[in-house]
């Protein structure tokens, strides 16, 4: 159940147990601050994952006990162009994350700030930790939340939240993150292993198709309006209707067993 991970990264690390791909954002001398080259490697481990068929789940998370990721890397910012942020960049590696096929979860045990919490806020599903502290500091430095957050915020909090996190660059804790909507679940450190050990493997037990569908039904789906978001609704079920994971799921309830999905 174990596969060896390509090690040639340099700034994250990787780990592949149990269909769980742990992507560890490792540079915990600069808060993991995401320059250029760690976000090629996210770009290149995405990939990796996703054309890992024994990997179902995806985790995102901060190595060195303090940071999830601290933003993108202000020295790298500083020297920016303005058509630079033209190129996909930060934010179109954020969409990847948004509509990659597998769960995507991001355990936030520390500093989630500007680019980090957005890309927290581009996974399916945020656990944060009594240490988490959430927030988009951006106007601090001039720009604007340039990686989703301006529009991924205020469609998980509200407009008003978001407005006044934004425009305030007030940081949150982990606990009103959660009673806010930005954070699913809130828990002590010391139960942030056993909590993400028990929602991946409530994930991984799932038909990877219907997966894929929902995901992109609550996604595509959110930003339309609701007849043609239904109607997605509709052409996603007639997709899964078809799948022999479909008949595997159904019948295995009937026969009262686990249901073996195929990915078919
Ligand atoms: N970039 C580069 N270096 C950083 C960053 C960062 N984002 N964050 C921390 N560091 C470095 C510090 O410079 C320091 O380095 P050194 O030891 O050489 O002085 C080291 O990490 C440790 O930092 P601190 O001493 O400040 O550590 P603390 O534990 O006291 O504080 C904080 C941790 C609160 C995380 C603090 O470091 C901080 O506020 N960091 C900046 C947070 C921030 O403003 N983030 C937003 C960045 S902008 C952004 O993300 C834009 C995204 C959209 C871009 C779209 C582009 C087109």
């Amino acid at each position: 159940n174990t596969t060896e991970p390509s090690n040639h990264y340099e700034c994250i690390e990787i780990k592949i147990e149990k269909g769980i791909f742990r992507l560890i954002i490792n540079r915990p001398e600069v808060r993991n601050a995401l320059d250029n080259n760690m976000l090629a490697e996210i770009d290149t481990a995405l990939d990796e994952a996703k054309q890992n068929d024994e990997v179902k789940v995806l985790i995102i998370e901060g190595a060195g006990g303090k940071s999830f990721a601290a933003g993108a890397d202000i020295k790298q910012l500083h020297a920016r162009k303005p058509l630079e942020a033209l190129i996909p960049g930060m934010q179109g590696l954020y969409s990847k994350i948004e509509n990659f096929p597998k769960v995507t979860i991001a355990v936030v045990n520390g500093y989630a700030l500007g680019g980090g919490c957005e890309l927290a806020m581009a996974c399916d599903i945020r656990i944060a930790s009594n240490k988490a502290k959430f927030g988009l500091p951006e106007l601090n430095l001039g720009i604007i939340p340039g990686a989703g957050g301006t529009q991924r915020l205020a469609r998980l909090v509200g407009k008003s939240r978001a407005l006044d996190m934004i425009l305030t660059g007030r940081i949150i804790d982990g606990e009103e993150a959660e009673r806010i909507g930005l954070a699913n679940y809130y828990v002590h450190e010391e139960e942030l292993h056993s909590k993400v050990a028990e929602i991946a493997e409530k994930v991984i037990k799932k038909g990877p198709i219907a997966v894929q569908l929902a995901k992109y039904a609550v996604h595509k789906g959110f930003d339309i309006d609701t007849d043609t978001a239904l109607w997605l609704e509709k052409l996603s079920q007639a997709v899964a209707l078809g799948t022999e994971d479909k008949q595997e799921g159904t019948l295995a309830f009937i026969e009262k067993r686990e249901a073996n999905f195929k990915n078919r």
